[in-house]
């Protein structure tokens, strides 16, 4: 090659890169000079407390409007809450979903048929409301569960409850898997299991003991004792303890579960719970005057137990502790210990098996086949 074309060659490699290198120079000086115009006290907003000035504006990054904009987000989107009812026939399970419903949860946001006569719950089924307040909104299901011991056996009671549970976990598990899978898993998982013991007085039931156990190894619990109503302030106060002892004794899980306490926080606050557990409750789906104001209460000979009072009954705090204080926890608890369990144990068993997803046997839960067909 010739020595003049080698040299523009170079010519032509030397211009595009010096180029570059005045564009960089160009830039840099035009954005210290748009710097050195900034006054040194810029104010910037720093979400709902106001502005930052001055001096407080080194070093800030701005992290906390995260928080905001989780809100914003959330208020959007909404979310779901499932809440399910189980225990012996007859102890006010579905008197107490429509207590929930018709109790400060919902009150002006949804008017359930007043009317209508609560009968003997004959198959699981499920009732939902769109709670909106303040622009959050939120879908709350209550599953109710026939209850047991109607039946002369009742072995295995259990088992339609258990396999309800885990089929919901299925369902998310399958979606989860999808390639193509929706933005949003429509969550039907159980995020708290309301569990109504008897007021007998005494000590929990072999029956009871036995349910609980199975239960709560696979969704949160949070016992009840069902119409407290029957009970003396005293009787509550002694059969709570024995329940709490019981429980202990025979190693069931309860929500909020020890272990899971994430800071010293929590264990105070958990711990005041665990203390009043478990709630006696009083269901109604009457109301009443008392004192010019309409109540929630039960009727008697000696006057009305207005179930949201605290000094009558424990029903406002059952209800706060799912929804005030713990709803998020109970959710975190579902998705982060009870789903991850069923999602591992699932997934293991497909590996060991050289499956996708084995379809759910019997034991673990039953999907109906079709169900499993369109999911494979
Ligand atoms: N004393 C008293 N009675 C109640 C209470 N809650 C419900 N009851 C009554 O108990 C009866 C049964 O109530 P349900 O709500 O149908 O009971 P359940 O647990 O859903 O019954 P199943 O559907 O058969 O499992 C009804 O007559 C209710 O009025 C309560 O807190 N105290
Ligand atoms: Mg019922």
């Amino acid at each position: 090659m010739r020595e003049d074309t080698v040299q523009e060659l170079q010519l032509e490699l030397e211009v595009p890169a010096q180029m570059e290198e005045r564009e960089r120079e160009v830039e840099e000086e035009e954005r210290g000079e748009e710097e050195m115009e900034q006054p040194p006290c810029t104010l910037t907003e720093s979400g709902p407390q106001g502005l930052i000035q001055g001096k407080d504006l080194f070093g800030y990054v701005g992290i906390e409007a995260v928080l905001d904009q989780m809100r914003r987000k959330t208020m959007k989107a909404g979310f779901e809450f499932n809440i399910m009812v189980v225990g012996q026939s007859g102890l006010g399970k579905s008197t107490l979903v429509n207590t929930l419903f018709k109790s400060k949860v919902s009150r002006k946001s949804c008017t359930p048929n007043y009317e209508e006569k609560i009968s003997k719950t004959v198959h699981l089924q499920s009732v939902s409301h769109v709670i909106e307040e303040k622009g959050v909104k939120m879908k709350l299901t209550v599953i109710d569960t026939p209850g047991f011991g109607d039946q002369i056996n009742n072995e295995n009671c259990w088992e339609p409850i258990v396999s309800y549970v885990n089929e919901q976990y299925e369902k998310y598990l399958r979606e989860e898997l999808h390639v193509n899978r929706k933005r949003r898993i429509p969550d039907s998982r159980v995020h708290c299991c309301i569990y109504f013991l008897p007021a007998t007085g005494h000590r929990l039931r072999p029956i009871d003991v036995e349910f609980m156990k199975r239960l709560g190894k696979i969704v949160s619990i949070v016992p009840v004792i069902a119409k407290a109503d029957t009970l003396t302030m005293e009787e509550r106060q002694d059969f709570k303890q024995r329940i709490r002892q019981d429980l202990q004794v025979n190693g069931i899980r309860v929500y909020p579960q020890r272990e899971y306490d994430e800071d010293t926080e929590d264990r105070i606050l958990n711990d005041k719970i665990r203390e009043s557990i478990p709630f006696a409750v009083v269901g109604t789906d009457k109301e009443h005057q008392v004192n010019g104001n309409k109540v929630l209460g039960r009727k008697t000979k000696w006057g009305i137990i207005e179930v949201e009072n605290v000094a009558h009954c424990e029903f406002a705090n059952l209800r706060d502790l799912l929804i005030r204080s713990h709803l998020q926890d109970l959710k975190d608890v579902t998705h982060n210990i009870h789903y991850e369990t069923y999602r591992v144990r699932r997934l293991n068993e497909s590996n060991a098996n050289g499956m996708a997803l084995s379809p759910l046997s019997l034991e673990n839960g039953t999907l109906d086949k079709s169900e499993t067909d369109s999911h494979l």
